[in-house]
């Protein structure tokens, strides 16, 4: 992203300070958005291979709605809406706002094209800055622009996510970009660092920004463990599916083996037959066992550690073990761009950048957690129930959008996200 406006300059008012970063942070964004579908036509963009993956011209109209309807069409004196209709299309699941179209069907929609929903993009832009070039100093509108903003980079990944889908059900496997992955490199065997008996805390303090659901802070138990110093790998894995991985019921959950017979699933979603290549936002590539593997569910996360005999870590081992290492969450940067590495050096790593990590939580409130009030309060809440937590950030979270107390959440059959294995184990 490009730099932020010098903040030092000695004649600038605080106040003036925050609006200017602000507008400047709502700049860059957009306009990241707008760079992640440069490399795709307006067909691709159009397309949904399921009912979780939604077109790429979907996401930038709906984050575009997600500004006009939750600031502008309140906060913005006389604001009228680019299309009044567009709220039934763009809406993705706020029942306090109205009805919606339905989700499966979002691929049918030919009408906005690209252009027009480019345009819509402008026009609430325009709205927005003036809004904000009035009232930026407004702490409420501020902290609403502020998520605006997280809500609008939460879709750049799922942006990156479902074209990769849609690209991978193409025969011609079209890569999303040119680009070719490093060489592999020869990997230190996976080792368990000591994670110690404890009252901890984990959470968000509140003071920076966070999503409601990773507040308040509070305390949690933690037993005796160890914990994998990095990721699982391809050549890992590998050795699972060759042992009979995904045909010995003994390994799986009752879930997990009902959704394997039911998908016929015999390894991650993007592994060609032979095993040995994988499809990548640069198209087809030679499966490297040095990489995390990415794409498993997380029943193939639970077999997989069963059969290692081990177990997944819960959220609050991963968050303590992170910040007790002080280690920086980074998103996509610094990682070679929209695929996993593989792990270098040694100590606690791979923890951001790479895959998100399943982990044994369920994704439940925090104890003293309120939704808060409005449709807003339908953001996070309501989807605590039979899903479980991801810890981390992959290689196509965007830049600055990563955190130590991240909760990310999906359900324990999704496998489209860049999710992978951390291993923990009981000490006894
Ligand atoms: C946190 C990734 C599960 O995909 O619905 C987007 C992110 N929330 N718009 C999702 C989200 C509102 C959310 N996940
Ligand atoms: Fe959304």
């Amino acid at each position: 992203m490009s730099a932020l406006p010098d903040i030092a300059q000695p004649d600038v008012t605080q106040t003036e300070v925050t609006l200017q970063t602000l507008r400047h942070r709502y700049q860059a964004v957009r306009d990241h958005s707008v760079a992640l579908a440069a490399p795709l036509s307006a067909e691709d963009m159009t397309v949904q291979t399921m009912a979780d993956v939604s077109p790429t011209k979907w996401h930038l109209a709906h984050t575009t709605w997600f500004f006009e309807n939750f600031i502008l069409h309140p906060h913005a004196k006389g604001y009228r809406r680019f299309n009044e209709r567009y709220g039934y299309l763009f809406n993705s699941y706020y029942y306090t706002v109205g009805q919606m179209h339905p989700r499966p069907q979002r691929g049918q929609i030919t009408r906005p094209g690209v252009d027009q929903i480019m345009a819509y993009r402008a026009y609430v832009d325009e709205h927005l800055l003036n809004l904000l070039g009035e009232r930026g100093d407004d702490p409420e509108l501020a902290q609403l622009v502020t998520l605006g903003l997280h809500h609008e980079q939460q879709h750049q990944e799922l942006m990156l996510t479902d074209i990769k889908h849609v690209l991978a059900a193409n025969p011609l496997c079209p890569a999303y970009r040119d680009g070719s992955l490093s060489a592999v490199v020869s990997m230190a065997p996976l080792e368990f660092l000591p994670g110690s008996r404890e009252l901890v805390d984990i959470g968000s303090e509140g003071a920076d920004f966070c999503f409601d659901n990773e507040r308040p802070r509070h305390r949690q138990w933690l037993e005796p463990h160890r914990l994998g110093d990095r990721l699982i790998t391809n050549g890992e894995f590998l050795e699972f599916i060759r042992d009979g991985g995904y045909r010995t019921p003994e390994l799986w959950l009752s879930d997990g083996w009902a959704t394997v017979q039911a998908q016929g699933w015999d390894r991650p979603l993007y592994w060609n037959r032979e095993y040995n290549s994988e499809f990548t936002l640069l198209g087809e590539q030679a499966l490297d066992p040095s990489r995390p593997v990415c794409h498993v569910s997380y029943y193939e996360a639970d077999a997989f550690a069963r059969w290692a005999g081990a177990r997944l870590p819960t959220e609050a081992e991963w968050e303590t073990a992170v910040e007790q290492a002080g280690i920086e969450p980074v998103g996509q940067g610094g990682h070679s761009a929209f695929h996993p590495d593989a792990a270098q050096g040694s100590g606690l790593r791979q923890c951001f950048g790479d895959v998100w990590q399943w982990t044994s939580s369920p994704y439940v409130q925090y104890p003293g957690y309120r939704a808060p009030a409005g449709a807003i309060g339908e953001y996070n809440g309501k989807f605590m129930c039979n899903q479980m937590v991801l810890r981390g950030s992959s290689c196509v979270t965007p830049p600055g959008h990563a955190r130590i107390t991240y909760r990310n959440f999906f359900y324990p059959g999704d496998r489209w996200q860049f999710m992978g294995i951390r291993l923990a184990k009981d000490i006894d």
